[in-house]
């Protein structure tokens, strides 16, 4: 038996304000590929600097990269379900020892699977504007318009229209307040993140808590305090959680 396990069960059990920071390989069982793991966009799209997709700059001057990579990316997210852990973390919130969730994901399968304190610190995709006059248009409008055009324009000034996802140089959303969910919890848990993209990786440095992660692949530490890393699970997310719940009461 993995040790990590019984020791995660009983911190879970221990704890009462539990943060997750969650990243996007614990959507991949989902069906939706991650940025850096080994099936990831940067390894299988071939193109120079795959980094320009999500590059604020680069989509200003040519927004076909970013849709290119966005149609495929709708579809997959229109037929993805939540994960063992994600529903794993719903519990969580219905036994009251959710902090809250801070995702770094853009597929709402946290919100999907039934958590409420989901806080979406790169935005997401239900909402997207017209980068000129500001008109916005839903999820369901973008899919339609991206079925006839490569690039989803607006329909009242013909200008391109804008997920409501941060891009690379933007600002992330409620910084401070996910900064406040990871100072307050009493247990840290980190998934599927390489934590390899700032701010968001900076959080795990205000923990004063017990850390907790589990993420397969190699991930940044520099932000993480040592003292605090309790468990350092290299695996797969759900076949660990699957074993903790076992442990959880
Ligand atoms: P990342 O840099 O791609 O890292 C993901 C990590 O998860 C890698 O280390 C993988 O090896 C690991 N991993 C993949 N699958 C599993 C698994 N089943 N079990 C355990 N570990 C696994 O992604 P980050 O989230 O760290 O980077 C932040 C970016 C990625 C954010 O801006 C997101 O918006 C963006 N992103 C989001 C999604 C999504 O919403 N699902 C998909 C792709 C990229």
């Amino acid at each position: 038996m993995n040790k990590n396990v019984q020791t995660c069960a009983q911190l879970i059990n221990e704890s009462n304000n539990i943060t997750v920071l969650s990243g996007a390989g614990l959507s991949t069982k989902a069906g939706i590929p991650d940025f850096r793991g080994p099936d990831g966009i940067y390894n299988k799209i071939k193109i120079k600097n795959p980094e320009n997709i999500f590059d604020i700059f680069y989509f200003y001057n040519e927004p076909s990269l970013f849709y290119k990579f966005h149609k495929e990316f709708l579809k997959n997210i229109t037929n993805a379900n939540p994960t063992f852990t994600h529903n794993f973390f719903v519990d969580l919130e219905n036994k009251n020892k959710l902090n809250g969730i801070i995702t770094q994901n853009i597929d709402s399968l946290h919100q999907k699977a039934g958590n409420k304190k989901v806080n979406e610190i790169h935005g997401g995709i239900w909402d997207n504007y017209c980068i000129e006059c500001n008109k916005h248009y839903s999820y369901e409008s973008i899919i339609k318009l991206l079925d006839k055009n490569e690039i989803a324009k607006c329909d009242i000034c013909n200008s391109v229209i804008k997920p409501d996802i941060v891009f690379f140089g933007e600002q992330v959303k409620n910084f401070e307040y996910c900064r406040d969910l990871v100072e307050e919890c009493d247990l840290l848990i980190i998934v599927g993140s390489s934590l390899s993209v700032v701010p968001a990786s900076l959080l795990p440095y205000y923990c004063n808590s017990d850390i907790i992660i589990v993420n397969k692949g190699d991930i940044f530490f520099d932000y993480i305090p040592q003292d605090n890393l309790l468990i350092y699970e290299n695996n797969d997310i759900d076949s660990f959680f699957v074993q903790v719940k076992k442990y959880c009461e």
